[in-house]
């Protein structure tokens, strides 16, 4: 096992890698940049190394500076978090060159899930269910055309660096496919410097489900349950629950089997989540492979029962997965809300400041992962995301009533916060019925937008 492990983030993510660290006897290195010397990973750590300037791509970005402070502090492993550099496969070069564990899968892997329609070229000669669309990626407008009229509109029009909703625009028809192209192209070149793109029949009204998968050296690859994040607002998850109340038992079998398929065809290693887009009929269709571990990813520790950040650790050091797929069982249901410093009546601008007073609830079967404090002042310069709250129980409408009153007592202020509005959507009809998609938030609170 690893005697130390440096820390390559800030924020509840990093705290919560210090405190399984610490747990497992592992040293724990933070790095942090000129914003963060008062912050809560900087003082929970056994060493913090300065890094740089505030701004992201001075400190958390720069890759020379989090390699140098691992070598100068011997840290043998680098845990990325998410975001930052956790999926740069340049970094995780860099650091094999340096003899630095990456906690993550390898480069290859990396790049290869990370350009989209490779991805998917990936999957579809692995046999798993893709949405229908382009196999080869597509560079030019008038091929693109003649191959929508052969997928039938409307069609989806994707980057393939994009993510995030970047680069990707729907065309209704023939008429208006050339403009969104262009648009969704020009738009890729200008935010990832790359014209490829490709093509996928639009599903309407789909839900977000992905599946965690935990994948060790030795090729064995277990499947955790899905997650619902269908509760979004501008491709930012807002709420994420465990399991998924649309599908049944059968069907979570079919696509844990099939997530586990995916993983396995690319020779993955280390915590990944496999995307899929599910229609109202119950088919689902593969749609991107993160290959990090996610902000949501406490929803799926709950109902499973598995550390995924100890078991990421375990795994990188070289040790065998520390549970068999028959040893899973999904207890319960799940839920998270993500709390953001932002204004929710200035459409949802960030909004940081110094936290004046603070009440953070707890009780059975809530957790509260955040690095905020009382007196901390929220810098302006990452991102606003400042708390997330789970919790369990033994059923949904426990859950969510679990939710409610632990939102109810959550106390922060200050600064602003998208408290109220989780409260609202966790006391809608919909939400509380199960009849979500990914278009939930823009269909009933369209004046937010
Ligand atoms: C889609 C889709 C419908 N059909 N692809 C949005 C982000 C990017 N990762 C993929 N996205 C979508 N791809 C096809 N063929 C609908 C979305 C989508 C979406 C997906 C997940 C969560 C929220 C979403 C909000 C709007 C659109």
């Amino acid at each position: 096992m690893f005697h130390k492990i440096l820390i390559a983030n800030r924020g509840e993510i990093a705290i919560r890698i210090i405190r399984v660290c610490r747990e497992m006897g592992i040293q724990t290195v933070a790095v942090y940049s000129e914003a963060d010397k008062d912050a809560l990973h900087t003082q929970l750590a056994d060493e913090a190394i300065c890094i740089g300037p505030a701004a992201s791509k001075d400190s958390y970005l720069n890759m020379e500076r989090i390699l140098s402070a691992t070598i100068a502090s011997h840290a043998e492993a680098i845990h990325p978090g998410f975001g930052f550099l956790s999926e740069n496969s340049k970094f995780v070069e860099m650091c094999q060159k340096c003899h630095v564990a990456f906690i993550g899968p390898s480069a290859d892997l990396i790049q290869k899930m990370g350009n989209k329609s490779e991805a998917r070229k990936t999957m579809i000669e692995a046999g798993i269910p893709v949405v229908p669309g382009t196999k080869e990626p597509v560079h030019e407008a008038q091929e693109a055309l003649e191959k929508a009229k052969e997928i039938g509109f409307p069609v989806m029009i994707k980057a393939s660096s994009g993510g995030g909703g970047k680069g990707m625009r729907v065309s209704e028809s023939e008429e208006d496919f050339m403009d969104n192209f262009n648009m969704a192209q020009s738009e890729s070149v200008n935010a990832f410097a790359d014209d490829t793109m490709y093509l996928e029949r639009y599903v309407q009204r789909p839900r977000h489900v992905e599946v965690q998968i935990m994948a060790d050296k030795f090729g064995n690859v277990v499947h955790l349950g899905e997650r619902d994040c269908s509760i979004q607002r501008r491709h930012q998850k807002m709420i994420e629950e465990s399991p998924c109340c649309a599908i049944s038992e059968e069907l979570r079998q079919k696509m844990g089997e099939t997530a586990v398929r995916a993983a396995k065809a690319v020779g993955y290693e280390n915590a990944g989540t496999i995307e899929f887009l599910l229609d109202k009929s119950g088919e689902f269709f593969f749609m991107e492979m993160n290959t990090r571990i996610q902000v949501e990813h406490p929803v799926t520790e709950w109902v499973s029962g598995v550390d995924l950040i100890k078991e990421q650790i375990r795994v990188a050091a070289g040790m065998p997965l520390s549970v068999s797929q028959d040893e899973i069982q999904i207890t319960g249901h799940a839920i998270e809300c993500r709390i953001n410093a932002e204004d929710a009546d200035r459409h949802f601008m960030p909004c940081p400041g110094t936290i004046e007073n603070i009440h953070i609830p707890g009780g059975n079967g809530v957790r509260v992962d955040t690095a905020v404090y009382n007196g901390y002042t929220i810098p302006p310069y990452y991102d606003s995301m400042i708390m997330k709250i789970i919790v369990h129980d033994r059923d949904r409408k426990s859950a969510i009533d679990k939710m409610i009153s632990t939102l109810g007592e959550l106390v922060i202020e200050g600064v602003k916060t998208n408290i109220d509005f989780q409260y609202e959507l966790l006391n809608n009809e919909d939400f509380q019925s199960g009849d979500i998609t990914t278009h939930f938030i823009p269909e009933h609170y369209e004046d937010m937008e």
